[in-house]
């Protein structure tokens, strides 16, 4: 039942039973999340005011310039995970290696792994478009006791036990799943406080948006570009439209509550894609799955991809079931 007005703390309590391995720890690192982005909107909603947008011209493991923001954004959710003894290793797109994370009394006994886009579409924030930090969180699979090991990250989606973005959008929020379903929470900034404005999150039965960057068209698979062939043909009941923020959490985000489907599919640019599938395919396809929808490489289930590297990167095609299985047999037809 939803009560009207919950805050995002009342409802972690009110769910804390739900939790598979509820001992408070999961609801421990929601909260912890929660105070990251609420640091984390402070700077990007002032990113306009304060020389903090400019590049700081070094370069981060994926060879894209460094936005002051995204270095910002990454410390402080480290710092935020790292303080609350929960989390004993951190992945971030923004580091190189893992994190280990021993605690406080040095015997690494905390039972979770976060992998984190700490600020996902940064080259937004010099022209004020909003976007997002996407996270995902696994138990550890090696011993409790020891040092985390690369084991406990490159785990499949399917072994996920949350995952969430924050949007900094019109208004910031926070949307996350413990796989039970998904659920939307706006921050009021002035108290400081998330409130559940979203509850259950669903796609609406049919989608008519798709989000893809044609300026890519050339170099796409065939079975994309007869996918978009088919979407803007005349005939028929085609009543699709293109919308493409590129900033995935927004577009995902949109697609959700609107209905359609995002596709980043290999290029000759980029022929695994360009999403990372740990930090970013990976937790999407978890919520989309739980709001309805559908996320694929093209041709598998993202989540039951076995990962084999903390950096590596997908095709990646999710949202409104029906668009995402009329995209897949496109592909088909050329694998
Ligand atoms: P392109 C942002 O860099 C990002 O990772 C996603 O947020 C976004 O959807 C995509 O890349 C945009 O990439 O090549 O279309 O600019």
């Amino acid at each position: 039942m939803v009560k009207k007005n919950q805050t995002l703390g009342e409802f972690i309590i009110e769910n804390q039973e739900a939790f598979k391995y509820s001992s408070g720890e999961l609801s421990r690192l929601i909260n912890s999340i929660r105070l990251a982005a609420k640091v984390v909107n402070h700077e990007v909603n002032k990113a306009g005011l304060v020389d903090i947008t400019g590049a700081v011209g070094e370069t981060n493991v994926q060879g894209e310039e460094q936005q002051k923001l995204d270095v910002y954004a990454n410390e402080k959710f480290i710092q935020t995970l790292t303080n609350r003894e929960i989390v004993c290793g951190i992945a971030s797109e923004e580091e190189d290696d893992f994190i280990t994370i021993c605690g406080q009394k040095e015997n690494h006994q905390n039972k979770y792994v976060v992998l984190i886009d700490p600020l996902d579409g940064s080259s937004n924030i010099d022209v004020n478009v909003s976007v997002g930090t996407i996270f995902s969180v696994y138990r550890r699979k090696t011993k409790i006791g020891t040092p985390v090991t690369l084991e406990d990250f490159l785990q499949p989606g399917n072994a996920q036990v949350a995952a969430g973005y924050i949007v900094y959008g019109t208004s910031t929020m926070l949307v996350y799943t413990t796989g039970h379903g998904v659920n939307g929470f706006t921050l009021n900034p002035a108290i400081g406080t998330y409130y559940l404005s979203h509850p259950n999150m669903k796609f609406p039965e049919k989608g008519n948006i798709y989000s893809i960057n044609e300026g890519n068209y050339l170099q796409f698979p065939q079975g994309v570009k007869d996918y978009l062939k088919y979407c803007q043909a005349e005939e028929g009941d085609r009543p699709y439209t293109s919308r493409y923020i590129g900033s995935l959490v927004s577009d995902i985000h949109r697609n959700i509550l609107k209905g359609g489907i995002y596709i980043y599919p290999s290029t000759s640019k980029n022929p695994k894609g360009k999403l990372r599938l740990l930090y970013e395919c990976n937790p999407m396809a978890y919520l989309v799955e739980q709001a309805g929808g559908k996320a694929s490489d093209g041709y598998q289930r993202i989540m039951d991809i076995k990962p084999s590297s903390l950096h590596e990167r997908v095709p990646f095609f999710a949202g409104t079931t029906s668009m995402v299985e009329d995209a897949e047999k496109f592909m088909e037809k050329y694998k």
